[in-house]
């Protein structure tokens, strides 16, 4: 049996790229080329990379419409489910050496009548120092910087975790290929990934940026929004980032 929408949304994108192929003389050496480019980005691992930075942003926008729940973001390419659970005091996992400035990362999850939701689980990834993600890039321990955590019976929440610095896509892939022949630049500012579920509420997936940090306002992915942004108080510790979080219900 099909699907209504399927069909309807499907024979939409179809009608729209053959117009789109009229419109700008497609030859077929052209239509190769993109298609060949989609294959590489598959054969090098990053269809995901390339395909979120341009569309990402807009469906989870068009999703989160109307929500009373905190901002959503994207979820990017490099999230992997299953990070180690954490138990207290809350560290990410990190390397005896892990480089970059120590930060703590607290909160509050509440409902939208203010009141704490505890047990909520909070799965958080980042990039390390050198702006690399474990198993993604090489070289980094497995779960290195990638974690879930519970909050407490008030609803909050601290981890310990490292400034993560603003992410450069490669510029040798066919992500990089694509974003140099537009002329556009490599980067997304610094941001630190999560999801926040916690039964009987709508997952929240999310990233959170640094006020005042380079590319927001010219982000690679288009992804940076109001209501995105850390409360931020630096002390001889380090950097203390706080976001408290609103749920709505399933
Ligand atoms: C990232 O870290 C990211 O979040 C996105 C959306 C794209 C590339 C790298
Ligand atoms: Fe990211």
């Amino acid at each position: 049996m099909q699907d209504n929408r399927v069909v309807q949304v499907v024979e939409d994108l179809e009608q729209t790229l053959l117009q789109f192929i009229r419109k700008h003389r497609i030859s077929h050496a052209d239509y190769r080329l993109a298609t060949d480019l989609i294959v590489e980005s598959v054969k090098q691992g990053e269809e995901s990379l390339l395909f979120d930075i341009f569309f990402e942003a807009e469906a989870t926008d068009v999703g989160s419409a109307g929500s009373q729940a905190s901002q959503a973001a994207i979820e990017g390419p490099f999230y992997i489910p299953g990070a180690p659970l954490l138990e207290k005091p809350y560290v990410m996992p990190q390397r005896e050496d892990e480089a970059g400035e120590p930060m703590t990362f607290s909160g509050v999850v509440s409902d939208l009548h203010g009141n704490a939701v505890s047990g909520a689980v909070i799965d958080v990834w980042h990039a390390d120092a050198a702006g690399l993600y474990s198993q993604i890039h090489p070289n980094i321990p497995e779960w290195n910087l990638r974690a879930r955590f519970v909050t407490e019976a008030d609803g909050s929440f601290t981890v310990e975790t490292i400034l993560p610095p603003p992410y450069e896509i490669p510029k040798d892939g066919p992500t990089g290929i694509v974003l140099n022949a537009l002329g556009r630049h490599f980067f997304r500012p610094a941001h630190v990934h999560l999801k926040v579920s916690a039964d009987g509420f709508e997952d929240l997936t999310s990233q959170l940026y640094f006020p005042g940090g380079e590319f927001l306002d010219n982000d690679v992915a288009n992804a940076v929004r109001d209501g995105l942004m850390f409360d931020i108080e630096e002390d001889e510790d380090g950097v203390h980032a706080k976001y408290d979080f609103t749920l709505t219900t399933a």
